[in-house]
């Protein structure tokens, strides 16, 4: 049996019977128990294994034809992963969707009830973690060998929770069941040194001596490609103690609690996404976990490396490494460490290998979002990389200064080690320096990255900057979230082509003159608010979904409600088109400003709902712990998409594309992709205000700006606010209003008039039937642009220089 050539494997059935008769056997031999015997868990992972096997199979041949076609790799590093849930996916992906069922049914199992079982890993907090998995959905879907590397959390995300209307965060221990999706392989274990000091040995080589050592336990998950058989991986890494943790001596003499303190020490590293940093040791935890992804992703890369190829000039044409924002950009010393120090490598082949392997996509506009870490920091926890981000650093400011001679204050500015107020090391300026591309998430993005935020960088190097502009899984964000849509459009378009495809969509355009296929187009939209279950179906479903952050201005959104509010007490009698406002996302648990919006927020949905005068009008709702399983029930329901940021704060946005992509209309700013979606779903098509970027930069900048001038004017906008301050919504509130009488950090007064009359051209349009449809069908059909695919395809062509390897039978 040659299973290197993936041959020798019992192909799996495709059948009903053939599926029923694995998933017996499935639960006899893997699960060890019985029919008689077994529990709704046992029949979910009996069924998980059942699916996974068929995606194993692929796996095994895609790795043979991987092995023989030594390609060019994607290594995807990335701190964050929010893939959502497995099974629903798995078994689209595995052409088992419909046998399972079957089968299940057969065995006399509730396939609802077991399916229900299934739980979203949280390895990511927003936008950027699933936008990773977004990119490696495409990758297995276009035959781009690739391997995605994170961290497998023991908790993920916390889970978020009201209390009196105030979000309070829960652990998310995701795996307390298990996680049938997973394969351990404790056997390519790797080692992670920490702290300690450095030593030249006699050949004049450093030496790293550590003062702890973690070991990395990876397991991988599968990745399988749509319509294709390729199977991708990613493999996420778990913190262990060595087997000299555990404290035999103490545990006997009954110290529990010491005996494990170092294993539990070193397990800590893994525990949680994004551990507080409000004190010094959770910033240093935050700084131990990017090393130790770093660390043992690169060593897995060596390791892989090595299989096939022997002469290190050839590593960068065999692997490319892209780095998901700067949380791996330790990646870049790392690498420069293993080839100069374990590998014996002269300082400028390694530097030249290390820059050609890496990329970098920067996600932020904000300067505050942009990584520092304390040197000394850095020096305590890695001490020979902070010789090596020096070393760097001056060869760096050397070829800075030729260019630019006397130039202090770029110097200055372009410095990898800042120095004033403290002297720390600037990850984005580390990131940008060691890499061979660097790219924006949309058009404006790139062009304020390459205009503001790193202009210094473009200026020196013009040509390595890009722009990717995102985009979205279609078979998670349409043919899985909304099946109903999908078979609507299949049957539209006279194929289901179009979901690998998603360019074929115009073919809808047509479609809007064909006033049955609008009446069904209605008639889905309503069953998806249906099946959500949160307000009045026929009401105009107006939704933001998203993080909570003063630019993203849910507070803009809010003022609105209180208009919307006040304007139904001042005149009941009025017909007002019935209104429901979703919102759903999570603050970071330090983030109080946004913890304040939230608690507004529920605190006038109920101050809302308990008024008969204005409740059949208005209904503001907040389902709780938005993730990827939420998210995929609401946007499918949205006629109405908040992309409302301040212009030139959203680096991209991917919610609104997913909206848009469903059939919602756009309410937004020009910021961010909302730019390229309003290009493309037309003008009519896109509810637009706001400042656009330079207005509000010289608004903001020129220091003139006064939220108070607009509140004196504005008699709506101030009697909302003074609502606020006056302790009407329950007493809750008063920070926000007052935040936004101070600063207005985000503008949010500014824009306040806009965007209210914008709203009322959405009222307006929402009364033609007719129309609002046209412009639904006319969003799905123009959003083609913004799959995943395209994304890739850009990548692919423009920074990674990849290419496709088919996996045959
Ligand atoms: C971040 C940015 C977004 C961008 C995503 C993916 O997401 O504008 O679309 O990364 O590039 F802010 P959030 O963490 O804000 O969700």
């Amino acid at each position: 049996m040659d299973v290197r050539n993936g041959m020798g494997l019992r192909p799996l059935g495709t059948s009903a019977a053939e599926f029923e008769q694995d998933l017996l056997s499935n639960l006899y031999y893997r699960r060890g128990t019985t029919v008689e015997s077994a529990s709704t868990q046992d029949a979910y992972e009996t069924l998980a294994l059942t699916v996974r096997d068929r995606l194993a199979e692929r796996r095994v041949r895609t790795a043979a034809a991987h092995y023989a076609a030594n390609p060019r790799w994607v290594y995807y590093l990335s701190a964050e992963y929010l893939l959502g849930k497995q099974l629903e996916q798995n078994m689209l992906y595995s052409g088992t969707d419909r046998i399972a069922r079957v089968a299940m049914k057969q065995l006399g199992l509730d396939p609802d009830e077991v399916e229900g079982l299934d739980i979203e890993p949280g390895l990511g907090n927003g936008g950027l973690g699933r936008l990773a998995a977004c990119l490696l959905d495409a990758m297995a879907t276009l035959d781009i060998p690739a391997v995605g590397y994170g961290i497998r959390y023991d908790l993920g995300i916390f889970k978020q929770a009201f209390k009196d209307g105030a979000q309070v965060e829960k652990p998310d221990d995701w795996t307390y069941q298990g996680n049938p999706w997973e394969f351990p392989a404790p056997d390519d274990q790797q080692t992670v040194f920490f702290y300690g000091h450095t030593e030249r040995d006699e050949n004049g080589r450093t030496q790293w001596i550590p003062g702890e050592i973690v070991l990395g336990e990876p397991s991988h998950m599968l990745v399988p490609g749509h319509g294709t058989d390729t199977v991708n991986i990613v493999r996420l890494w778990r913190a262990r103690g060595s087997e000299s943790s555990f404290d035999l001596s103490r545990f006997s003499a009954g110290q529990y609690a010491e005996a494990v303190d170092e294993a539990v020490h070193a397990e800590n590293i893994s525990k949680v996404l994004y551990p507080d940093d409000s004190t010094e040791l959770g910033r240093e935890l935050r700084l131990k976990q990017q090393y130790f992804l770093v660390s043992c992703s690169l060593r897995d890369i060596i390791r892989r490396f090595r299989l096939r190829n022997t002469d290190w000039a050839e590593f960068p044409k065999k692997t490319v490494i892209q780095l998901n924002d700067t949380h791996p950009t330790l990646a870049i010393p790392e690498l420069m460490r293993l080839l100069v120090d374990e590998e014996g490598l002269g300082w400028d082949l390694a530097w030249a290998l290390t820059k050609q392997t890496f990329a970098y996509t920067c996600h932020t506009l904000l300067p505050e979002a942009l990584e520092t870490w304390p040197v000394h920091m850095f020096e305590r926890l890695l001490p020979r990389h902070l010789e090596i981000v020096y070393e760097i650093n001056e060869r760096f400011l050397a070829e800075v200064r030729d260019r630019f001679p006397g130039d202090v204050d770029r110097l200055r500015r372009m410095s990898i080690i800042q120095e004033e107020p403290e002297r720390r090391v600037r990850m984005a300026n580390l990131a940008v320096v060691g890499t061979q591309a660097v790219n924006g998430v949309a058009e404006l993005h790139s062009q304020l990255l390459a205009e503001t935020t790193l202009r210094d960088f473009a200026d020196l190097w013009p040509t390595k900057f890009h722009n990717v502009t995102n985009g979205i899984s279609p078979r998670r964000f349409i043919k899985l979230a909304n099946p109903t849509l999908s078979s609507l459009i299949t049957e539209g378009l006279g194929s289901d082509a179009w979901i690998n495809d998603l360019d074929q969509l115009t073919g809808l355009e047509r479609l809007t003159g064909d006033a049955a296929f609008r009446e069904k187009w209605r008639a889905v939209k309503r069953a998806n608010k249906v099946r959500l279950g949160l307000g009045d179906p026929d009401s105009l479903t107006d939704v933001m979904i998203k993080r909570f952050h003063e630019y993203k201005r849910q507070q803009l959104n809010l003022l609105h409600i209180i208009t919307l509010y006040q304007r139904i007490k001042a005149s009941p009698g009025r017909a007002y088109a019935p209104r429901t406002v979703l919102f759903a996302g999570k603050a970071a648990p330090a983030y109080h400003a946004a913890k304040h919006i939230i608690r507004l927020i529920n605190a006038v949905a109920a101050v809302i709902d308990a008024d008969p005068a204005v409740s059949p009008y208005l209904k503001v709702v907040f389902p709780p712990n938005y993730n990827v399983t939420l998210g995929s029930l609401i946007i499918p329901a949205a006629d109405l998409s908040e992309q409302i940021s301040l212009a030139g704060k959203e680096a991209s946005g991917t919610g609104n594309m997913k909206l848009a992509l469903n059939g919602a209309l756009t309410i937004g700013t020009l910021d961010g992709a909302n730019i390229e979606i309003r290009d493309r779903v037309g003008a009519d098509n896109f509810f637009l205000f706001g400042l656009d970027t330079p207005a509000a930069l010289e608004l903001r900048h020129g220091g003139a700006y006064q939220p108070r001038a607009f509140y004196e004017q504005d008699e709506e906008l101030r009697s909302a606010l003074d609502a606020i301050l006056d302790g009407k919504f329950l007493g809750v509130g008063r920070e926000v209003a007052e935040s936004l009488l101070g600063r207005d950090e985000y503008l949010t007064l500014a824009d306040y008039r806009s965007y209210i009359d914008c709203q009322e051209q959405v009222e307006k349009a929402w009364a033609d039937t007719e129309q609002w449809t046209t412009s639904s069908i006319l969003n799905t059909a123009r959003s083609g642009f913004f799959s995943a695919d395209r994304t890739v395809r850009d990548y692919a062509a423009g920074i990674w220089h990849v290419s496709p390897v088919q996996v045959t039978r």
